[in-house]
């Protein structure tokens, strides 16, 4: 469907990519890092895309990119331990390299010097939606899931500076985080859900206030991963998730699809509704909202979004496409082939789906000092076994859950042995 290797691979998306394979190829994954951190600007932002073949980036001006190189990064030091990583020097895209900590650093930093009007970071080109292109001639587009992106991405720099004895440092990416959720906590809660963005006269999108794009699903899905919704919004968040957005093909990308042009909200609104970025079911940020249940403890829900969207439980004559690969999108409600794939190998779909299944459902999920078991599952169901290979040792556990409650371990015994907390 794409040119492929004509335009090179996203920096966001390989960065994401990664999540979904580090188990397996960690030193690839490595590789990976280091080739697209050398595509990373000094100032902090990084390229769109690079080539894996000449190593080269191009293209500039994405609000999200150098905030996914964080993400990636924290995941492969959980799984390995390899904190030494952090001190490797590492080209930036000029004559100058910085350790790969700096690398970091200085992706925060950018993020939390470019903010606009309302102290949100600022939506350049367009974030992890491409066809949300809100930067006008006054450059005061701002985004809400960038917003997010931030907060997570300073709360995982404390928790890797604490863990590698640099308190003082972590200290101050608390403070970034907590400032970030304060401040979209106050401009960005709509009632029932988070808003997505202010366009570049400041008018705001994915609000109530809207008559078409009125709720999208990245800024409700980020809402709770990145903690910024406290409890009670989180629920109401999800609720609308699920009133607005859920449908049996999985979770449209936002709704009521744009009938018309806008040219201050850009391509978003140029794709016939329910296709693509127009209310299509974008698979990729599906697993958002499954991750968010798990947080919010609702595994009955957070399964039947991930059976919504698996190509194998999805009727053949429906999807009408390879029925063991994911796909870009499937068409929304609003068009007439709701129900059917499209575009499909495309998408960065399964590294976030695997994360949703594995990490959060059935919740085993490395951490830098040991590997975490908190499942999220349907209350119906017994238990489960699963096997896991964490730094060179193989975990054989098993799950029972005799209360049938979707979340929450009350004992944990390794090796015969009662254990304090869920961390093995
Ligand atoms: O997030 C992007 C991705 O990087 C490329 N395909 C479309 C997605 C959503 O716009």
């Amino acid at each position: 469907y794409e040119s492929g290797i004509g335009r090179g691979m996203g920096f966001r998306d390989s960065n994401q990519d990664t999540l979904g394979f580090v188990h397996m190829v960690p030193e690839k994954v490595k590789q990976r890092i280091i080739d697209l951190a050398s595509t990373q600007f000094e100032e902090g932002d990084a390229h769109h895309q690079y080539s894996p073949l000449t190593k080269k980036g191009r293209e500039r001006g994405y609000s999200d990119d150098h905030l996914w190189l964080i993400y990636s990064v924290a995941e492969y030091i959980k799984e390995t331990g390899d904190t030494g990583f952090l001190s490797e020097k590492i080209p930036y895209n000029n004559e100058k390299k910085g350790t790969l900590l700096e690398h970091l650093e200085k992706a925060v930093d950018y993020s939390v010097k470019n903010t606009g009007p309302h102290g949100l970071p600022l939506s350049g080109f367009a974030d992890w939606n491409d066809c949300l292109n809100l930067r006008g001639p006054n450059n005061k587009g701002e985004s809400v899931l960038v917003a997010q992106m931030l907060v997570l991405a300073a709360k995982e720099m404390s928790a890797l500076l604490k863990f590698v004895k640099e308190p003082n440092k972590a200290a101050r990416y608390d403070e970034i985080a907590e400032k970030m959720s304060k401040r979209i906590n106050e401009v960005a809660w709509d009632g029932a859900w988070y808003v997505r963005a202010y366009d570049d006269n400041s008018n705001v999108v994915g609000s109530k206030k809207n008559k078409e794009g009125r709720i999208f699903l990245e800024s409700q899905g980020w809402a709770v991963m990145s903690g910024v919704a406290p409890e009670e919004r989180a629920i109401k968040t999800l609720d609308s998730v699920e009133e607005h957005l859920a449908t049996e093909h999985g979770v449209i990308l936002q709704q009521p699809a744009y009938s018309d042009y806008h040219k201050s909200l850009g391509d978003v609104s140029s794709y016939p509704p329910g296709l693509k970025e127009n209310a299509g079911i974008f698979c990729h940020p599906n697993p958002w909202v499954m991750i968010a249940e798990c947080i919010a403890g609702r595994g009955d829900r957070a399964l039947w979004y991930y059976k919504a969207i698996l190509p194998p439980s999805k009727d053949p004559d429906v999807r009408r496409v390879e029925p063991y690969i994911y796909c870009q999108m499937v068409a929304g409600r609003d068009h007439p082939d709701f129900g059917e794939g499209k575009n499909s190998w495309l998408t960065g779909t399964s590294a976030w789906n695997f994360v949703a299944v594995s990490k959060y459902i059935i919740g085993i999920r490395p951490d830098y000092d040991g590997l975490v078991v908190d499942p999220c599952i349907p209350e119906k169901w017994e238990g489960f076994r699963a096997a896991r290979k964490f730094r060179n040792a193989v975990y054989d556990i098993s799950v029972d859950n005799p209360g049938h409650v979707s979340k929450g371990v009350s004992s944990v015994k390794v090796d015969g042995k009662f254990i304090e907390g869920n961390k093995l």
